[in-house]
């Protein structure tokens, strides 16, 4: 099948957060927006992410992918990476600031998302184990402590390296997903960060389009 050249993304038929905003869809939504580039979306449901048309897209069966023309990408990392590359907005100019916007990119998503996609693990998958109780103040520590590290070399900066980045939109995308813990309100620096990520005219039409399926 011909790949679409409007870009086209996956997202959940229905997402489990019911429009919370916290499906992985919404950060790509939020870069294509950032940068101006209008999208499609395809809505796959559970069963079809598991089938092979959509295992050809993408080898875990997971949604975002994103298609466009003859290039078919999955991870958001990634995606997010191509928008950055192929238009003006997300990445700075100078070859330094872009390499350090780069490394906040893989921050996000290597040293901040794991310890909080653990937690929604400890709390929903594993929560009936008979060692949840014991496991779950452990895990939520080991994000306390990432969120006081990076809250430590935030400050009182607006953004993580000067100006916005794909680095703070996924970082500011991670860290929404921890919100509904508490955790995030005891750490007010990453909070007025997150929300001023929220502020931003793209993610809110990101927001506002994901809640208009899931809504
Ligand atoms: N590392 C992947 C994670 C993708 C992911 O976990 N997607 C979730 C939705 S947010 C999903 O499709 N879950 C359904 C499943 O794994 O069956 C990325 O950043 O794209």
């Amino acid at each position: 099948m011909p790949r679409p050249t409007t870009p086209t993304i996956t997202a959940f038929e229905r997402s489990p957060d019911g429009g919370k905003g916290l499906a992985r869809d919404t950060r790509v939504r939020w870069a294509l927006e950032e940068v101006g580039q209008p999208y499609e979306v395809r809505l796959v449901s559970f069963r079809a992410m598991k089938e092979l048309a959509h295992l050809a897209l993408h080898p875990f069966g997971q949604i975002p992918t994103y298609e466009e023309g003859d290039l078919a990408l999955f991870e958001t990392g990634a995606i997010v990476f191509h928008l950055a590359e192929h238009h003006a907005g997300l990445l700075p100019k100078d070859a330094n600031a872009r390499a350090r916007a780069i490394t906040w990119m893989f921050a996000a998503l290597s040293s901040v998302e794991p310890p909080i996609l653990e937690l929604s693990i400890a709390k929903f998958q594993e929560g009936d184990k008979p060692w949840a109780k014991d496991r779950l103040p452990l895990v939520a520590d080991r994000i306390r402590n990432r969120l006081d590290q990076l809250s430590a070399r935030l400050g009182d900066a607006d953004w993580l390296d000067g100006a916005f980045s794909a680095g703070d939109l996924l970082m500011v995308s991670v860290l929404l997903r921890v919100r509904p813990s508490g955790i995030l309100d005891e750490f007010p620096t990453l909070a007025a960060y997150v929300a001023r990520g929220e502020a931003r005219p793209a993610y809110q039409r990101a927001f506002a389009a994901q809640l208009a399926i899931n809504g």
